[in-house]
């Protein structure tokens, strides 16, 4: 199961959206009123179907509001395959120290920097390679409304949860 987990408004559920197309059920999450949206995307050129979950924003892993907690606990009950934090790009910095608790907490996660489109309007520029190197996970640009990095974005979730998949180019 892919977990997509962010700050409020940072484009989560429309990356959702965009990952999982028609193949997807909203629920209460069981004792709560939090309403969380689960799909099915199909990764790399097999086409292998992996869950994909859009959890409630959350700031941190410290919980204050029943939708943090109830994205806390997806998180550490369910155990992702992979974590995937959507990030602000126009706030990358202020947005970071949720990156590396997700890391301390032993997940395995990736980062999209998403609003590029925005964050390029205000003049903010950003080293993603660099990031990604300092960080040690992967690390991709995108700006969901227009599908920029989408691309680059689907090959490293399938190189994460379907390494087999992603090496093999062709299928037979
Ligand atoms: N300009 C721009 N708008 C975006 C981008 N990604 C999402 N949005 C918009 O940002 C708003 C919040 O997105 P949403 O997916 O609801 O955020 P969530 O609260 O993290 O689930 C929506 O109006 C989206 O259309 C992006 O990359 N660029
Ligand atoms: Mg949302």
């Amino acid at each position: 199961m892919i977990a997509i987990v962010g700050a409020p408004n940072v484009g989560k559920s429309l990356l959702f959206n965009r990952l999982t197309g028609a193949y997807v059920t909203v629920s209460n999450y069981p004792g709560t009123t939090v309403e969380v949206a689960r799909g099915r995307a199909r990764l790399g050129v097999c086409g292998v179907e992996v869950e994909v979950v859009d959890t409630p924003g959350m700031y941190d892993l410290f919980p204050l509001t029943e939708e943090e907690r109830v994205a806390r606990r997806i998180l550490l009950d369910e155990r992702p395959t992979l974590v995937l934090h959507v990030t602000d790009a126009k706030n990358l910095a202020r947005m970071l120290p949720m990156t590396l608790e997700l890391m301390e907490a032993g997940l395995p996660i990736a980062l999209a920097v998403n609003l590029m489109d925005e964050a390029e309007e205000r003049g903010v520029s950003l080293d993603l390679e660099a990031l990604e190197r300092r960080l040690g996970v992967p690390v991709v640009g995108t700006v969901c409304t227009s599908g920029l990095g989408l691309e680059r974005l689907r090959e490293i979730l399938t190189a994460c949860v379907d390494p087999d998949a992603a090496a093999i180019r062709r299928c037979h």
